[in-house]
Order: structure tokens, then C-alpha cells, then sequence
């Protein structure tokens, strides 16, 4: 069978050699023969052969591309809720793995999916749900390191894998990706898209900093953008509990989040269990102060200290802050695994991932005894991780070329704070020249009872990577987009409950009538 698109070209040349034909060129008047052109030669041309998109896809396998080496290449079937695609991995100095979806039918866009821990594995699927579904290639990588994303151990003494996880591996992976685009299309993408949530923020801020260029527009969720600063706190909070009678039980932290939700639930206007007025919430952990004997239902003057040091700003000894401290909210769900660890067996997730950055980056002894870290004594070595680690809010050039960034943080997020990204956006307006010039190249929205990244009792899917190329290929800003986040039923899938996302500082209030559970019953308030 002929080539549909050989036929098109084809019967586009034909024309030319009518006009040719027929003068064409001349004064117009004599020209007419070429709005009813002669019927074209009924000789057929030959066939133009066309790769299927298997050969396309196999050319890839055990190929050297652009200092990289390939290894898989397979094209992977249709299947519910997937279109075809080339899957291709690879590999960069021996360590770097990463991954490029290559979609047999095309958007012309690109879409780098972000890791998060300490990486260790690659993480392809998108958070947005266009993001799998909208015929992106999607790329992913691993951060440099195989392994547990709690493992740290791979960066002691390595500068080679610092780099890559600070700062270099999402930048090296793009280059080769994008001659894996050309060999593949016969063009680049039109616009290439970054997200990632947690340590994938993180990347999305260190991409938008040191290589503003790379991509278009950038979705950063629950960024750890200072690792240092951020670890810093971990450390403090871990201290806080290993204190003689700091710990709390499930009881006592269950106790601490409903005592919240009772007090700030219906600041918004709705008692639904969502506490979407967060700035009005306020919690002084010492009105659960035991009065007669400790008890499940009181907290003890330890435990109030513990409670005061996590919602708390950590300050150095000069009084500068370290990191903005957490709000109230979601303590129930959050801390067993992030704080308390009763979770996973007594430690924290948050004194695990501050001890590998003490024990391998910053003392660079693996026995080192973290309970007894001195921030200050080793201000100078977290200052040189820093250069490696944190992102600053320096986003001149990335607004300068067009990028556009919408950055989100769950306020129930017990793993990073909500308020370090209030910080970071506020950062961002000093250093750009003024909250109308980041305005107009960022957003920033506040997700209410959503825990870290996904999860909680609030609506935890939104599809941002949808908004962010509406705005850089539209020019339309996610808060004129009418954006509603939605909770999905765990087994069904189905959507449980609908809020509008809300451009901070306004929440989604209720409008006092409607439906709790359907976004048109609130608008977005600031009080
Ligand atoms: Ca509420």
C-alpha cells in the first residue's frame, strides 16, 4: 500500500509544474488554468519506504549516543490507559542510569519526571496525570547512585557522585536525551517540561538556577530545596525525641492532630476535616499539658518540648533561622512515619535522611554519633555542601528566557514544610526585583491537607503539568485556569472530593451552601 503522506507530496508537486506549464508567474490575468489544474499523472511514483516504529525504536539498543550507553531499547505495546512506546535505558559514566519513553505518536514535547530521597532508582512516572497520558517522551534518572533512597553511603569521599546528585545528573541526562529525540523525530521537542516533587523539587529549582535554559516550564512540588538547612532540622526534631521522655506515642500524636482539627477545621468556613485556612491556624502544644499524672490524653513537659522544637523556627546561636519550622496540621498521618517513626520501627524517615547527610557529606565518618551534631562547630562543612546541595532563589535568567514555574506544597507535609516554601517564594521576589516580576513568571499554591507530595485528607491530585504549559504556550496563568484539585478513591479511582486550587495566600473557603464535597461550592478567599 502507498504511503498516505508520499500521495500528499506528491500531488503538492504537481503544482509547481503546472504553473510552469501554464506560464505561471506572469501578469494573473492569464493564470486561471491553476485554480482547476489538470488531473494529475496517473503514473504511480515509487513507494518511499518508512521504518515501522519497531525499527525506530530498535536502532537504540546497545548504541553509544552523545557519550552515553544505551542498553534496552524495547517497544513497549498499547495497553489500557497507555499508548505505544520506544522504551530506551542507558547509562552515563557507569553510574548515572536513566530512562526515555519515546512515544510512537507524538505531542512534539518533553516531559523530565524528577526522583526524590537520595535517589537510588528510577522513578518515570509522572505526578500530573497529562503528564502519562498527553504523548510527552517522558525521561527520568536515578540521581547516580543504585539503591535505598534512605542510603547516603554512596557520596562519601565521591565527588563524582555529589555532583551528579547535586547538582549535574538532570542537566547530562537532558543533553543526551534530546540527540535520543532528534535521532528519533528528525527534531527537537517544542518545549521541554520538568516536575518533581521532595527531592525532585529540589531539581526543579537546581535546573531552574544552574541551567535555565534546559527547559520551558518547571512544576515544583514540596521542594527540598536547602538540604542542608532542611536536614539541619531534622537533626533538631530527632534530638527533641531522643530526650529523656521526648518521644510520643500514636496516642499522643493522634491526640495532637484531632485537638487541631478541632480548633482550625472550620476557619474556612466548612468543618469537612480539611483545614484550608492554614495561616489562621494557630497551636500551642501546652494547652495539652498533663495536670495530673501523665496519660494518652495529655502530654508531658518533655513532650510539649518536642512538640515546640517541630513547630518552631530552628535558629542558629547569632538568632538567624535556619529553617521556618512546621504548621500544625495532619499529625496523626504524618509523624509515625516522618517523625516518631512508630511506623518503620522507631526512627523517623526525617533523623534517617539528616543523618546520612551528617554521616557521609558533611563529618565524612560513618559511625559519627548524629544525637550529638553540632551545626555550628561544622558551619563550614555544611556552607560546602550547601554549594553542591541547595538551590537559591536566584530565578532571573530562567523568568529571563520565558520559563514559566509553578511551585505547590501540601500544608500537612511532615516531611518538608510548607513554610520553607512560603520562604523560598518570598526569596524569589527579593532576588528577581519585586513580587510583580516573579508573578509574572511564578505561581505558588498551597495545598490544604495534603501530606507529603500525595496522600492526607485533602485533595491531593492536580494535574500542574497541564496548567504550565497552558501558561508557557498559551500565555494563560494557572490562577485564571479555574485548576480544582480532586481526592481520588483509593481502589476505585474514582474522585471522592473537589476543591478549587487556590493561589496563595488565598484558601478555598465555603461559599456557605452546595455540596461540601463539589469544587463550585468555594472560591478562593484570603480570610
Ligand atoms: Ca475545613
Amino acid at each position: 500500500m502507498r504511503n498516505p503522506l508520499s500521495m500528499a507530496g506528491y500531488a503538492l508537486l504537481s503544482i509547481p509544474i503546472l504553473l510552469t506549464a501554464c506560464g505561471g508567474g506572469g501578469d494573473g490575468a492569464g493564470n486561471w488554468p491553476v485554480l482547476f489544474p489538470t488531473p494529475a499523472p496517473t503514473q504511480t511514483p515509487p513507494p518511499t519506504p518508512v521504518a515501522t516504529a519497531q525499527e525506530k525504536c530498535s536502532i537504540f539498543a546497545g548504541a553509544s549516543l552523545a557519550g552515553a550507553a544505551l542498553k534496552e531499547a524495547t517497544l513497549v505495546p498499547a495497553a489500557a490507559g497507555a499508548a505505544e512506546y520506544c522504551k530506551v535505558t542507558g547509562i552515563l559514566h557507569g553510574t548515572l542510569n536513566f530512562e526515555v519513553h519515546l512515544p510512537t505518536v507524538w505531542n512534539n514535547k518533553l516531559l523530565y519526571a524528577g526522583g526524590g530521597g537520595w535517589d537510588g532508582s528510577i522513578n518515570i512516572t509522572p505526578v500530573s496525570p497529562s503528564g502519562a497520558t498527553a504523548g510527552y517522551v517522558l525521561v527520568a534518572s536515578d540521581g547516580g547512585r543504585q539503591g535505598d533512597a534512605l542510603d547516603a553511603s554512596a557520596f562519601l569521599n565521591n565527588p563524582t557522585a555529589q555532583a551528579d546528585f547535586g547538582y549535574l545528573s538532570i542537566h547530562s541526562v537532558n543533553e543526551v536525551t534530546k540527540e535520543i529525540v532528534r535521532k528519533r523525530y528528525g527534531s527537537d521537542a517544542a518545549f521541554s517540561y520538568f516536575e518533581g516533587c521532595s527531592n525532585g523539587g529540589r531539581e526543579a529549582l537546581i535546573q531552574a538556577t544552574r541551567f535555565p535554559n534546559d527547559f520551558d516550564g518547571i512544576v515544583v512540588r514540596a521542594p527540598a530545596y536547602s538540604f542542608t538547612e532542611l536536614f539541619q532540622a531534622f537533626v533538631a526534631n530527632g534530638k527533641a525525641l531522643a530526650a529523656p521522655g521526648g518521644q510520643l506515642s500514636d496516642a499522643k500524636v493522634s491526640l495532637i492532630g484531632k485537638t487541631i482539627t478541632a480548633q482550625c477545621d472550620a476557619l474556612d468556613g466548612i468543618a469537612d476535616g480539611i483545614v484550608s485556612n492554614q495561616e489562621a491556624c494557630t497551636f500551642n502544644p501546652a494547652v495539652l499539658r498533663c495536670t495530673a499524672g501523665d496519660a494518652d490524653t495529655c502530654l508531658t513537659d518533655p513532650q510539649i518540648a518536642t512538640a515546640n522544637t517541630i513547630y518552631s523556627e530552628l535558629k542558629r546561636k547569632d538568632g538567624t533561622t535556619v529553617y521556618p519550622g512546621w504548621g500544625p496540621g495532619g499529625e496523626d498521618q504524618g509523624w509515625p512515619l516522618w517523625v516518631t517513626g512508630s511506623a518503620i520501627g522507631g526512627t523517623g524517615l526525617q533523623f534517617q535522611f539528616g543523618s546520612g547527610l551528617v554521616k557521609y557529606w558533611v563529618t565524612g565518618d560513618p559511625a559519627f554519633n548524629v544525637l550529638g551534631f553540632d551545626p555550628e562547630f561544622y558551619s563550614a562543612g555544611l556552607r560546602l555542601a550547601a554549594t553542591t546541595l541547595d538551590a537559591t532563589p536566584d530565578l532571573r535568567s530562567f523568568f529571563g528566557q520565558g520559563g514559566k514555574m509553578i511551585l505547590a506544597h501540601g500544608t500537612n507535609d511532615w516531611a518538608i514544610s510548607y513554610k520553607g516554601s512560603i520562604k523560598y517564594f518570598n526569596d524569589v521576589a527579593t532576588t528577581v526585583g519585586g513580587a510583580s516580576t516573579r508573578d509574572a513568571s511564578m505561581e505558588f499554591f498551597l495545598q490544604p491537607g495534603v501530606q507529603h507530595c500525595a496522600g492526607g485528607v485533602g485533595p491531593d491530585t492536580v494535574d500542574l503539568v497541564d496548567a504550565v504549559a497552558k501558561w508557557r504556550e498559551g500565555g494563560t496563568k494557572p490562577s485564571t485556569q479555574n485548576i480544582v484539585a480532586t481526592k481520588l478513591d483509593s481502589t476505585t479511582k474514582a474522585p471522592v472530593l473537589a476543591r478549587p486550587l487556590c493561589k496563595y495566600p488565598t484558601f478555598p473557603k465555603y461559599k456557605g451552601s452546595g455540596d461540601v464535597n463539589s469544587a463550585d461550592s468555594y472560591s478562593c478567599q484570603s480570610s
